[in-house]
């Protein structure tokens, strides 16, 4: 199976020889390379979209309950690969784009509860042609800011040119407490060039456990509900 460095040379044989090189922010929507490299984690990525769809709706069948509320997802704007590339330190090129940004291609889905994603990890698991290469549980340990979820890096493998390619892409697991503080947080602290008082940010990080808290009581008044058919 081909694997990022051997995307590249797939690359380089349709595009010619010239330098994998990414430019510059200004070239990059209009460079032709650049373009074949998102088409790849655009099909890998509605592939995975798919694959979680169909997952929500058989558990809906089969449980009459929602393992999944929503899924979201997103290729990283040029922009913002670029950013997390100087940021990380990392020259701009093509094989460094493949090897060492794991988000290019994101999914987050939303579930009711912890638990909810602890099963649907399981199942992840076990989907065909998709393969969990590497793991951040910030539910058991969240970060410093208080932002918490499970991300998952898999490698989806699609067919290109009759040629399996394994594309790497960023599952970002969370409960509907966890979206609702990181969405804010995102706005607010996390991508906004605005600088937040001290106060403030001590504030989103006591609210992200204040929402874990209830997360937790949440699910203990789930878990002490009878069945139906125990009910009366
Ligand atoms: P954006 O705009 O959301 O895409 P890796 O290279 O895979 O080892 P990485 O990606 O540098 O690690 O870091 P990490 O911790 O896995 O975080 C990846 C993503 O998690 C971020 O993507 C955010 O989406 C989210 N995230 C991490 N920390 C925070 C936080 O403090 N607050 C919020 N709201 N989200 C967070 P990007 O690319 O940084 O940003």
């Amino acid at each position: 199976m081909w694997k990022g460095k051997i995307v590249i040379d797939f690359l380089k044989r349709k595009e010619s020889n010239e330098q994998l090189q990414i430019n510059s922010l200004s070239v990059i929507n209009d460079d032709k390379q650049y373009q074949n490299v998102i088409n790849i984690y655009k099909l890998a990525l509605e592939e995975v979209v798919d694959n979680l769809t169909e997952v929500k709706q058989k558990y809906y069948d089969i449980f009459k309950d929602n393992l999944i509320n929503n899924i979201v997802y997103r290729i990283k704007t040029p922009e913002s690969i670029i950013n997390k590339m100087k940021k990380k330190g990392y020259d701009l090129n093509y094989e460094n784009l493949f090897t060492k940004i794991n988000d290019i291609a994101g999914v987050r889905v939303v579930c009711p509860l912890k638990d909810n994603i602890y099963t649907l990890i399981r199942i992840i698991e076990k989907l065909p042609g998709i393969k969990v290469i590497k793991r951040k549980d910030y539910i058991t340990k969240p970060k410093k800011s208080g932002y918490s979820g499970y991300h998952l890096i898999i490698e989806k493998v699609v067919v290109v040119n009759n040629r399996e390619l394994a594309i790497k892409i960023e599952i970002q697991l969370r409960t509907m407490a966890m979206d609702f503080w990181s969405t804010n947080e995102h706005s607010l602290k996390y991508k906004t060039k605005k600088k937040l008082s001290k106060s403030d940010s001590r504030r989103l990080t006591l609210y992200a456990k204040v929402l874990n808290y209830i997360d937790n009581k949440i699910a203990k008044i789930y878990s002490k509900q009878l069945p139906h058919n125990q009910l009366c």
